[in-house]
């Protein structure tokens, strides 16, 4: 495997402020999605307790004004560390057909992908764009592109979508980082049970790409590894794969029983140190912090929580003929009918 090297040095004192903020209120908010969804207030939802240094630490590494975001279900803490709106981000959660009401164009984070691996490619194809476009506009100049970041499970690395991505990354030197959230479980199956060869950052050298493997509870590994990969990616060196050990702390989903395939003692000795006290003692440790200001943290991200809330709230449900709206920029004659006789029975219902 070609190790890809970073600095292992700290980040100043604001910046892991600025992180631990939004670790704080990624907490706070997936905490509350849980209640949500036992209020009836979203019908479903992906929990990402044990995630939060691996996603708000790998996007602090992008620049949201050209990189672009790809994630799966259980992204919100990046979606929040990207800036997404998150009521307009929680309405995914709402199971319309629209998946989230934010903007992808805007805030550059596609819509969340529940097809395990699937974004994988997308991620490369638009990669692969920008690199032909950046040699189209000038064959000479050294590369500087922008960079996709793809968010993936340990389990999704064993879809056949993920080789297809990762062997074209390799071929054509697509400014790619597959960003790996390794929590130890594809729902009830063990890491162990379905990724061969080791480590998801083994595949690497098969792919002739560069890998990474970092600590996914310490936030400063994150960003530090993560920026590393994407200066190697923006460069035109090609794609990285980090692969970020976490641990999925709760359920797979709020219609999981993690009961029936590892006990309470299991997780408590699995997990690990919690991503949000690690990043907290060594803020006050270094004397960057103060108690005072643990508390106002915690404050910031429960006001946060009531007007998300809020929002979701007042989100009624989309009208029907939606449905048929936003899939092609000009209506074919057949998804037309369908619309019309959709129309038809709707009327007297
Ligand atoms: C193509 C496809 N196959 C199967 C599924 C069913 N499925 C949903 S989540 C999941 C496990 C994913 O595990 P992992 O990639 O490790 O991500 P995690 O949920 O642990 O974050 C599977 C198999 C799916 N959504 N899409």
């Amino acid at each position: 495997m070609t190790s890809l090297a970073f600095e292992r040095t700290p980040l100043a004192d604001a910046e892991l402020v600025r992180l631990y903020s939004q670790m704080t209120q990624v907490r706070h908010l997936d905490t509350s999605a849980i209640a949500w969804q036992r209020q009836g207030i979203v019908p479903g939802y992906a929990p990402m307790r044990g995630q939060e240094a691996a996603q708000v630490g790998a996007v602090a590494a992008l620049d949201m004004s050209r990189d672009f975001l790809f994630p799966t279900y259980r992204e919100m803490g990046a979606a929040l560390a990207a800036g997404v709106d998150m009521g307009e981000y929680m309405a995914t959660h709402k199971a319309t057909w629209n998946g989230g009401m934010y903007d992808a164009r805007a805030t550059r984070v596609t819509p969340i992908q529940t097809v395990i691996g699937g974004s994988a490619l997308h991620a490369v194809g638009w990669g692969h764009g920008q690199r032909l476009d950046a040699l189209a506009a000038d064959a000479d100049a050294p590369l500087d592109l922008p960079v996709a970041l793809v968010f993936l499970g340990d389990g999704a690395t064993s879809q056949g979508d993920v080789h297809e991505a990762m062997n074209f990354a390799g071929v054509f030197e697509t400014p790619t980082v597959f960003f790996v959230q390794n929590n130890g479980w594809a729902i009830s199956v063990p890491t162990e049970r379905q990724v061969s060869g080791g480590s998801v950052a083994a595949r690497g050298a098969g792919y002739g790409i560069a890998a990474v493997r970092v600590d996914g509870n310490d936030i400063e590994e994150v960003v530090q590894a993560t920026r590393a990969a994407v200066a190697h990616a923006r460069s035109g060196a090609g794609p990285v794969v980090v692969e970020a050990m976490t641990y999925r702390r709760g359920p797979h989903s709020t219609s999981d029983d993690p009961g029936r395939y590892r006990s309470l003692e299991e997780e408590r000795n699995d997990g690990g140190p919690d991503p949000l006290d690690v990043a907290r003692e060594r803020l006050l440790s270094r004397g960057a912090f103060s108690t005072a200001d643990v508390a106002d943290v915690q404050s910031a991200a429960e006001a946060l929580e009531e007007r998300v809330r809020a929002d979701v709230q007042a989100q009624g449900p989309r009208p029907g003929a939606e449905m048929f709206e936003y899939v092609y920029q000009e209506m074919p004659v057949s998804l037309r009918e369908q619309a019309a006789a959709w129309r038809e029975e709707s009327d007297h219902v």
